[in-house]
């Protein structure tokens, strides 16, 4: 019934910012998926009996790794997996499963919003039993097993029916097939006020919701149109398809232009949001108003108490080091704790654990609470809702009152992808080694007071983790950050984040890249990377 196969290593197999990513045909090798899984296997210790999760964003390939993923769990000894009907579960659908199942981890099936399909990309990744990312403990050691792996445990068995809701056995396992959807929209329903924004809506309020032919199409289906009433026709590209549709589900004024055009115009809705491939991420568009995702973590963080989820208040907030420092100043109002963690999710489950953060965020348009410990697309989206419902004033006044208070974070994210490697590399290190000599020198004008590879140092666990990103920190709180992207599955992609703090509400209507335009000049000069990759401008300015 079990059967053990030999295999040899593939050197590729490192955990990125976010799993294993990489192109689909590069999946398919004889062995690559089984190596994966059974590296990860092999790097946990006393699953016997206890229940595994499996679901994923439902992109190509999704139901072929669901099957792979049961008959390993199964011949390794898990007791029971609880699969999402179709193979599909939303990235905190997923976290939301595992916590609430008690389960001992999940394998997660997304590349996030990487475009989908027979030459696009798939990923993999575990989540421990807190329902996050596994963090890099384990994720180094999945690494290292994969580089001398000999063998892996399958059932020789047949498929399972992934479609039907309901109870199964696979060679002496339990599997279930679960909805999808309904586990997590009772959470939902138990952190925000579904009247009140039900009662919104019925005032009149328009919204629209963009699954981006992506994971959160049945859940805003349910949730949105279902549970609070919004007419049919408030969730668009809500079929999850194998491809997206041939789009990119990356909700940002890229590849969500359509959206933004719309709440542009003077006939659009009063808001309208956007999810990616795996439902973790949001876009949040006001009428005539872009919220960046770095505000819109100060502006939830700073009126979540109206909702009943976080009517006691917040513990602390938590945001990756390149989202913009606006939540800070809401964390020092409210005299509660702020942490810089790295980028990726996987960071701040520690703090969510240890009841040390309640709210975190990312400028990736990534933001969640402790409800789970996975970023949460279309939790930010209700949460603004209710604030909506609550205060009775628009996207945009809440936004302008808040900068108002708190002052305004110009903040833009230039990124150079598919950039040569070794091009991309050597800019990293020529910068690297700068970095001791910056502080005192003036670049176009702009004086730097400090410059650093950020190193994280786990206030829970005391773990340290190094080399997080390059920060060149300039007189009066701006700032620069380059990094390079962990998701990426060609060549490399170079991020650059760019940031100003202007507290005077006079400019605060200034357009963005002009009001930034002095860092961004800086930044091309000390990091040359217009020269050093060829590339006259960004691939991508969000
Ligand atoms: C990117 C984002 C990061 C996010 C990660 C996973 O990582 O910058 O903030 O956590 O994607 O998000 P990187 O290493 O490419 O910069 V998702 O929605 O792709 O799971
Ligand atoms: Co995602």
């Amino acid at each position: 019934m079990f059967k053990t196969i030999a295999t040899t290593p593939f050197d590729d197999q490192k955990p990125g910012t976010s799993g294993l990513r990489k192109k689909v045909p590069e999946f398919q090798q004889p062995n690559y998926v089984e190596n994966f899984i059974q590296s990860v296997f092999d790097s946990l210790d006393g699953f016997k009996g206890k229940t595994l999760v499996i679901g994923g964003d439902g992109r190509y390939y999704n139901r072929d790794v669901v099957q792979i993923a049961v008959k390993m769990a199964a011949a390794n000894g898990f007791g029971r997996v609880l699969v999402g009907q179709g193979g599909i579960l939303s990235t905190p659908a997923a976290s939301n499963v595992i916590r609430k199942y008690k389960a001992f981890g999940g394998l997660v099936l997304s590349a996030s919003h990487n475009p989908g399909g027979p030459t696009e990309d798939f990923g993999i990744k575990y989540n421990i039993s807190n329902g996050g990312p596994a963090p890099e403990k384990i994720t180094e050691a999945v690494f290292a097993r994969s580089k001398v792996i000999d063998r892996y445990l399958i059932a020789d068995a047949a498929d399972i029916d992934i479609d039907t809701i309901g109870k199964q056995q696979l060679a002496g396992m339990d599997v279930e097939i679960i909805d999808s959807v309904s586990d997590y929209a009772e959470l939902m329903e138990t952190l925000f006020d579904f009247d009140a924004i039900r009662a919104l809506i019925k005032s009149g309020f328009t919204l629209r919701f963009d699954s981006m032919h992506a994971v959160t199409g049945p859940y805003g289906k349910e949730i949105l149109e279902h549970r609070l009433g919004a007419p049919d026709g408030t969730c668009v590209n809500f079929v999850p398809l194998e491809d997206f549709g041939g789009h990119h589900p990356d909700p940002n004024l890229v590849y969500a232009k359509d959206l933004y055009d719309l709440l542009m115009s003077p006939d659009g809705p009063d808001f309208g949001a956007a999810s990616d491939g795996d439902g973790d991420r949001n876009l949040i568009i006001g009428k005539g108003i872009y919220v960046t995702p770095s505000d819109s973590l100060a502006m939830l963080a700073a009126n979540a108490h109206l909702a009943p989820g976080y009517k006691a208040g917040l513990k602390g907030i938590a945001r990756s080091m390149p989202t913009s420092g606006a939540a800070d100043r809401v964390a020092e109002k409210l005299k509660i704790g702020m942490y810089e963690t790295p980028t990726g999710w996987k960071f701040f489950g520690n703090l969510l654990d240890a009841g040390m953060a309640t709210i975190c965020g990312e400028e990736s348009s990534g933001t969640g609470s402790n409800h789970v410990r996975e970023k949460d697309g279309l939790w930010a989206v209700l949460l603004w809702l209710n604030i909506l419902a609550v205060r009775k004033e628009s996207v945009q006044q809440i936004a302008r009152e808040h900068w108002a208070d708190y002052g305004r974070n110009y903040y833009t994210r230039h990124d150079y992808e598919e950039v040569d490697s070794g091009a991309a590399n050597s800019l990293i290190d020529a910068l690297r080694a700068k970095l001791p000599t910056l502080a005192g020198k003036t670049v176009q004008g702009l004086t730097i007071t400090k410059a650093d590879d950020f190193a994280y140092h786990d206030p829970v666990d005391k773990s340290v983790s190094e080399h997080q990103g390059i920060r060149i920190l300039f007189n009066g709180g701006s700032r620069i950050v380059l990094r390079l992207s962990g998701t990426g599955t060609s060549g490399a992609t170079l991020r650059l984040y760019i940031e100003r703090y202007e507290a005077d509400p006079k400019r605060h209507d200034l357009e963005t890249q002009s009001a930034l335009a002095d860092l961004i000049r800086a930044a091309d000069e000390l990091t040359e990377i217009k020269t050093r990759t060829g590339r006259d401008k960004p691939s991508v300015i969000t």
